[in-house]
């Protein structure tokens, strides 16, 4: 799943997108790309009882995308736009530092003035993108097909939203709606998080506030987690203690990340590999095996489930077995966090 870092200019988002160094580093086109490996201590437990060959972590793709300057020419923010055309969320990152060397982005002195300023250019430019297809439908010199017909209400229905200045992440839609709408690219149609970027004093204030204008926020210092990134294992811990910092800022993040898309961890496990794998809250058996394989959803027959925290407790699955806590479930079956699971098919 890819998340884009984005904001206004001279924000951080370069210092943030370093801080999550962890991560393996590759160019995509003019886009600076990296896998980041998403730490889960059950997947070390795990990987104790069976002593694998391989141990394989969810990953986030995290891309660096150019600032979006208000100032800019369209063209040119269209290009920005469409480095992020790829994501399923945003990092809005937010400054809140001093550094009398940076200029703040014009005008924007506070976070929430750049939080506004941010999510007028987000609508916008998906204003632009609905009122450019409702006008192409409406001047159709044919009968428009059913999905059209459903397109241009639904884009109206959106349109009134923006003029009033309402992301698209505020409307109520279903699961289907949205699925129709994602190749629009909307870009205040993608969930947010906020990382606001503070000084070091901030860091230390104790973290009361964990949104940040309803969007959930995560607090960092990018002067100082690109400092960290860049130390040992061993003067990381010491660094951090100095100043307050509990986990670098990558760790938080993709936690915020997980629980604001409504995201699982569900575990493969065997004397070969202990995987850990990524879907979406209430996702069926079916839907986690064809996570793993899309032979496994397909020839699908059935799936046995143990919970991670009784197989700490009991040390092994054969003797989940003999308790019965080994349970055979059909492909209906919700997938919940920590699961493990077995598939059983045949293709
Ligand atoms: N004092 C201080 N300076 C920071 C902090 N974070 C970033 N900076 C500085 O601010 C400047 C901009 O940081 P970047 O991370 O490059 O910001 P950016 O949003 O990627 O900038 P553009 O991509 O050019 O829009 C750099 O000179 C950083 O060293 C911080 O937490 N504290
Ligand atoms: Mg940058």
């Amino acid at each position: 799943m890819r998340v884009a870092i984005v904001g206004l200019p001279s924000v951080g988002k370069t210092s943030l997108f370093d801080a999550l160094s962890l991560g393996e580093h590759k160019s995509q086109g003019s886009y600076q790309v990296k896998v980041v490996k998403v730490q889960d201590p059950r997947l070390e437990k795990l990987a104790k009882l069976y002593n694998p060959k391989k141990v394989v972590h969810s990953t986030l793709e995290f891309v660096d995308t150019p600032s979006i300057d208000p100032k800019a020419p369209q063209k040119e923010k269209i290009r920005t736009f469409s480095a992020f055309s790829k994501a399923e969320a945003l990092v809005l990152v937010l400054r809140a530092f001093e550094n009398f060397s940076v200029p703040f982005p014009e005008g924007c002195f506070d976070p929430k003035s750049q939080l506004d300023r941010l999510l007028e250019e987000f609508i916008f430019r998906d204003l632009e993108i609905c009122e450019n297809r409702i006008h192409r439908l409406q001047n159709a010199k044919r009968k428009l097909e059913a999905h059209e017909v459903w397109e241009l209400e639904m884009l109206e229905r959106l349109k009134n939203y923006l003029e009033d200045m309402v992301p698209l992440n505020k409307v109520e839609l279903t699961e289907e709606e949205r699925k129709k709408l994602s190749g629009f690219n909307f870009c205040s149609l993608l969930p947010f998080v906020v990382a606001l970027n503070t000084s070091e004093q901030g860091l230390k204030l104790e973290e009361s506030v964990e949104t940040f204008g309803d969007y959930p926020m995560v607090k960092f210092c990018g002067a100082l987690e690109r400092d960290l990134a860049e130390l040992s294992e061993k003067e990381r811990s010491s660094f951090m203690e100095a100043y307050g910092v509990k986990e670098p800022v990558v760790q938080r993040l993709t936690r915020v990340i997980y629980r604001h898309m409504g995201l699982i961890t569900f575990f493969t496990v065997s004397e070969k590999e202990v995987h850990a794998w990524t879907v979406e809250e209430n996702a069926s058996a079916l839907e986690a095996a064809g996570k793993i394989h899309s032979d496994m959803a397909r020839g699908f027959i059935k799936a046995e489930i143990m919970k991670f925290k009784d197989l700490v407790e009991y040390g092994s699955e054969r003797i989940l077995r003999e308790h019965g806590l080994v349970r055979v479930v059909g492909k209906d079956h919700p997938v919940e966090d920590g699961d493990i699971l077995k598939v059983r098919f045949n293709v």
